[in-house]
């Protein structure tokens, strides 16, 4: 039986696995952990298919083959890391004089990534509100290579419309990369909207427990895909096997864990919005979203990501996050359990005060993760929490 003929559920727990798992070891039921760094050869001049574990790992490759599976491409390779595959890329396809277009609000690593790049390696990043496709447009210069995109964005959950962007750049012969972390392949595939390249933070929904840090690519383009995967090995930004065993585990529940995860999201944001010292909530399920008809149409669900406002400001935010007893306070994402922060002063303190200012990012902002935990729960804890600010 195909892939191809098999639901998201059911791949999400065979492919690579089981009797799909090596040639000659066909009765393991879980991929086993190939520790081994090289691999012995007969002869000198006759290497076999396997001969280093950085260019080649078991564990890895039944990886990729479901990665690929689950975001419905030909190809999906494994990073060490989120920004890892974000570099492989910038490394793969960039060169001195290239510029890149982002979407202003992304990942602050990225960002920091994209600054990195302008001030050693020459190239140039336009920064622009994605949400309305014609400032990509407008940005377009005669050195644009990229575009860099997140739907939804991290943290304000902005949404860009994938294929009317895919349109415009592949009608100026520039590639569409698209940062798929927030809702994973289970929520959204965007190369089946246009993307040329789909980049994840494996360390998110995909492993799913907040124990592995990894990236993936997946992509069609086989030219695409070779140098990229000629980066992945020359630059040596693989994950552990042991980290792919984590994540070939993780993904078996992932359809039940997003599901509960939105679940989850949609009655917090609904409390969220009626609630007396919250200002605003980012919650692409609300229809107050301003591109709640866009995400509606390109993506299966909305997540577990939601962003809000406290009223006031840096104190009032800091002092509600500090009080709060079941959430967890931490960077990161994704997890079975609900973490919370403060973009301003964690993972968006890489980028200048000016630059989230000029993003919206304002030092009223918290950001929560929604966990599989009771609603009731988590609601009780929030209502605590707003009781001490
Ligand atoms: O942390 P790492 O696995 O390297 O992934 C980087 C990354 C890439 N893309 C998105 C959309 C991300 O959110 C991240 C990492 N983000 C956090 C750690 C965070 O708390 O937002």
């Amino acid at each position: 039986m195909s892939h191809k003929d098999l639901s998201f559920d059911t791949r999400a727990i065979h492919v690579g696995e089981g009797a799909e798992f090596l040639e000659g070891s066909k009765n393991e039921v879980v991929a086993p952990i190939y520790l081994s760094s090289t691999y012995a050869r007969k002869e000198v001049k006759n290497p076999g298919f396997y001969q280093y574990s950085r260019s080649q790992n078991p564990t890895r490759f039944a990886l990729e083959e479901r990665y690929a599976s689950l975001e419905g491409t030909t190809y999906g390779l494994g990073f060490a890391s989120g920004l890892a595959a974000e570099a492989t890329i910038l490394f793969a396809l960039l060169k001195p004089g290239d510029h890149v277009i982002g979407f202003d609000d992304l990942y602050g690593g990225t960002k920091r990534l994209f600054h990195q790049w302008e001030e050693k390696y020459g190239i140039t990043v336009s920064l622009v509100d994605a949400a309305v496709p014609k400032n990509v447009e407008d940005a377009i210069l005669p050195q644009t290579k990229l575009i860099w995109l997140e739907s939804p964005s991290n943290p304000l959950l902005k949404v860009c419309d994938i294929k009317a962007i895919a349109n415009i750049a592949h009608k100026h012969q520039l590639l569409v990369i698209v940062d798929n972390t927030f809702l994973s392949p289970y929520f959204q595939k965007p190369a089946a909207l246009g993307a040329d390249i789909v980049v994840h933070s494996i360390t998110k929904y995909i492993a799913g427990h907040s124990d592995v840090i990894g990236g993936a690519i997946m992509l069609n383009d086989k030219s695409l895909y070779d140098k990229i995967k000629f980066c992945q090995n020359s630059l040596g930004v693989v994950p552990s096997p042991f980290d792919c065993y984590l994540v070939l585990r993780g993904l078996k529940t992932l359809s039940m864990r997003m599901e509960k995860h939105q679940s989850n999201a949609l009655a917090v944001a609904t409390y969220l919005e009626n609630h007396p010292k919250v200002a605003r909530v980012y919650f692409p399920g609300l229809k107050s979203h301003p591109q709640y008809e866009i995400g509606l149409r390109q993506a299966s669900g909305f997540g577990g990501m939601i962003s809000f406002e406290v009223v006031g400001g840096e104190k009032e935010a800091v002092q509600f996050l500090e009080s709060l007893k079941l959430f967890t306070l931490a960077e990161s994402l994704g997890g079975v359990e609900s973490l919370i922060e403060h973009p301003a002063l964690m993972t968006h303190s890489s980028i200048t005060a000016k630059e989230r200012e000029l993003a919206g990012i304002k030092d009223s902002l918290i950001r929560v993760s929604i966990g599989v935990e009771d609603q009731k729960d988590l609601i009780a804890d929030l209502e605590q929490a707003f009781g001490m600010i």
